[in-house]
């Protein structure tokens, strides 16, 4: 039952496996992986797909012949195995040119180069199938004050986000929009910092309804927030268009765990809320196999993202269909929560309805215990097994 299929969709980025474990104080303790490589490996460990940054695929410069030789071979991989492509993405964060950012660097040259680039890599991600295209803006930011005014930047993201948008919808392409937050690292401070930024900001975008998140475990975590809390808001505004998934140890660096690693309750209810939901998008693992491992360790660590997944959906499952769960959740009253507050009489019945206050017993309510803690301790013990 822990054993992946495709009908799991769990993807990878091409990047995650990929990484050769340079970091800002020590060279790569790993050689290049080669894309097709990468494809056929995951194929074999019951991945849906795999997903990639232009650069990721076709090395940054190449020519148009050696791009055209590349993307055939990677294709032959994907037909060869049944792989699929559904999300693409691009590096505006590599090159030293992006050291200010791209859709929002000051120089105006930058940001048009950032764009054409962009545009570029959602042709080739249509024609390979993807119907995600994720944004993530890792060097739109600053360090210091002045350096960025922050509201003339928002209106360039905006202007760029716009401009894509009509390019998609001018071409005719199936392909929507996943914003991925991250409130730093490289930069220290990047802008859309978390999931909420992320959704406020959507709603000023001329053609909003293409646009959603993509929120990523640790980088919710890393601003101390709660990770199920975000995606259940970006669900409720029907906002969750993909998701990367990894693990992460409280508020530090960017540590791209696998997933299950880090903080495993929070995993936990993150894939009991994201299975109850009916949640139908991938499960898109972006983590980094740490920089100690050789291969049989990368691969290890790629086929745990997923065992843990399954892992913890069998452990939500049966949390769910627990009779001690049942009980408890009525104790806890989360029957009531889901009812609305106002009956059919509206505002004019709640101020009518002496019992609402008049008559209302404050003191007897507030003595009512919770029943919290029975109910966590039962998801506790569901989660260890006991
Ligand atoms: C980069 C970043 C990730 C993003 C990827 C998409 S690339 O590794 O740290 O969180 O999801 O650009
Ligand atoms: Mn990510
Ligand atoms: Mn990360
Ligand atoms: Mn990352």
């Amino acid at each position: 039952t822990y054993t992946p299929t495709p009908q799991d969709k769990f993807t990878f980025g091409l990047w995650t496996v990929g990484w050769q474990g340079r970091d800002p104080f020590g060279e790569a303790t790993r050689p290049a992986l080669d894309p097709v490589e990468t494809v056929e490996k995951l194929a074999e460990l019951g991945a849906y797909g795999v997903t990639f940054h232009d650069d990721d695929l076709i090395p940054f410069g190449s020519s148009d012949a050696e791009r055209e030789a590349v993307v055939k071979r990677f294709r032959q991989a994907l037909e060869s195995t049944g792989m699929k492509v559904p999300m693409a993405t691009t590096n505006l964060f590599t090159h030293p040119v992006f050291k200010d950012g791209a859709f929002t660097a000051n120089d105006r040259d930058v940001r048009r180069y950032a764009l054409r680039k962009t545009i570029r890599n959602i042709d080739l991600a249509v024609e390979l199938g993807a119907t995600t295209y994720v944004a993530w803006g890792g060097r739109e930011g600053a360090e210091s004050g002045a350096a960025k005014d922050v509201r003339g930047a928002l209106d360039r993201m905006k202007e760029a986000f716009d401009l894509l948008a009509e390019y998609v919808t001018e071409q005719g392409y199936d392909l929507r929009f996943a914003i991925e937050p991250k409130p730093n690292e490289p930069r220290g401070d990047i802008l859309l910092p978390t999931v909420g930024h992320a959704l406020a900001f959507i709603e000023r975008l001329e053609r909003s309804e293409l646009f959603g998140v993509n929120p990523e475990v640790g980088h919710e975590q890393m601003a101390g927030l709660n990770f199920p809390h975000g995606i259940a808001q970006a669900l409720w505004a029907d906002k969750l268009f993909h998701i990367d998934l990894n693990g992460q140890s409280g508020i530090k660096y960017d540590q791209d765990l696998r997933f299950g690693a880090g903080d495993l309750r929070s995993a936990f209810w993150l894939v009991d809320l994201l299975e109850s939901a009916g949640y139908a998008g991938m499960r898109h693992f972006d983590f980094k196999p740490p920089r100690t491992e050789d291969f049989g360790g990368v691969w290890a660590s790629a086929a745990g993202c997923m065992r843990n997944y399954l892992i913890l959906k069998e452990r939500s499952a049966a949390f769910r269909a627990d009779p001690k769960v049942q009980q408890a959740l009525l104790d806890s009253r989360l029957d009531q929560l889901a009812q609305p507050t106002a009956d059919e009489a509206g505002l004019a019945g709640l101020l009518a309805d002496k019992s609402a206050f008049e008559e209302f017993d404050v003191e007897a309510a507030a003595k009512r215990g919770m029943a919290f803690e029975q109910l966590d301790q039962l998801a506790m013990e569901h989660l260890l097994g006991a």
